[in-house]
């Protein structure tokens, strides 16, 4: 957009969940993060945003699902676009997910990557993909992986600056289809969000070293299995990286507990399926949710086994996802 004329544009972006796990950050103002992940898009879960930049407003008015939400951690990202178009109109943000907010879910990666392509188009901007992930990391690190559908890999990156702190496209949805059941055991969005459970990890945790000198280990196990589609040594792996997260933040001062019984049921239900010889892996977020994934074949029953758990108060089932998209 030219500084005088004014623009709304509204993009939809899609959840997505860690296969390999981001938790710390190197730097807290630029959010890079302290190790690199590797995340699946999920189809069933997005937010969509619409972004209108308004010449007279005062101030930047934020509504998520129709409730009216303190702007100030909005205009900070809104800012940057500002910045970037030499623009200093303010916006109205208006965001739907269309699963719990805040909960585990990953709203925070689908609802900035969503902000971000709205809001740069309605500034006028045509950022390429590299440059919209860096944006979109600054507004939340998971929000970098939305952008993209399939399979996706964000990079630590090395610079101070963050120019090499972006995520890429590995292998698209169709590619090799997998599907996501999610259980949810609590709809409440959680008490200590992940910017405030991941911060100064280096001094609250004592695992903190061991889990940044695995990762990119784990970052390369994991390209390998998915490049050879090798499902077992995938799931096996993220099952790993999960427990792995969640040791780190129970290790964590004060201790970050995620869990509730069900959580750790469902997690028992998906062992126990895999036993009987159903392949079938568990993760976990920062929530207490529990993602199954699966090839698709086998998705209804492991639907209905994590249904059938007690505490298990819904499921959802997601193939994976596509790239963030303009609506209109
Ligand atoms: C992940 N999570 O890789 C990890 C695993 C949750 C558990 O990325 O502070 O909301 O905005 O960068 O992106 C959630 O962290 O945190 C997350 P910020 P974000 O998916």
């Amino acid at each position: 957009m030219s500084a005088r004329s004014t623009h709304s544009c509204t993009a939809r972006a899609h959840s997505n969940i860690a296969l390999i796990k981001y938790w710390g950050k190197r730097d807290d103002r630029l959010k890079l993060p302290a190790v690199g992940s590797i995340s699946i898009t999920l189809d069933a879960l997005y937010s969509d945003t619409r972004v209108s930049f308004f010449p007279g407003a005062a101030q930047d008015s934020v509504d998520i699902g129709g409730r009216k939400t303190d702007p100030a951690p909005f205009t900070a990202f809104l800012d940057l676009v500002r910045a970037r178009a030499g623009i200093d109109y303010r916006a109205r943000v208006e965001s739907w997910n269309n699963f719990p907010t805040g909960a585990g879910l990953a709203s925070s990666a689908s609802g900035f990557a969503a902000l971000a392509l709205a809001a740069t188009r309605a500034a006028g901007l045509d950022l390429d993909a590299r440059e919209l992930s860096i944006l979109a990391r600054q507004g939340s690190g998971s929000a970098a992986r939305s952008l993209f559908g399939g399979f996706v890999e964000m990079h630590r990156g090395t610079r101070d600056d963050g120019s090499d702190a972006f995520a890429e496209p590995m292998l698209d949805a169709a590619e090799w289809p997998l599907d996501i059941v999610v259980a949810i055991t609590d709809r409440a969005p959680k008490t200590v969000n992940s910017s405030t459970g991941m911060s100064g990890l280096a001094d609250r945790s004592d695992y903190y070293n061991a889990w940044v000198s695995h990762a990119d280990g784990d970052l390369d196990a994991m390209r390998e299995s998915i490049a050879a589609r090798d499902f077992e040594t995938v799931g096996a792996l993220a099952e790993m990286s999960c427990l792995k997260l969640h040791g780190l933040m129970m290790s964590t001062r004060p201790g970050l507990i995620y869990w509730n019984p069900a959580t750790v049921a469902a997690m028992q239900a998906v062992r126990a399926l895999r036993s009987d010889g159903v392949p079938v892996y568990f993760t976990i977020d920062a929530g207490p949710q529990v993602k199954a994934i699966c090839p698709p074949e086998h998705t209804a029953t492991v639907e209905q086994a994590l249904a059938g758990v007690p505490g298990v108060l819904d499921t959802r089932r997601s193939a994976l996802g596509p790239a963030a998209y303009v609506l209109d």
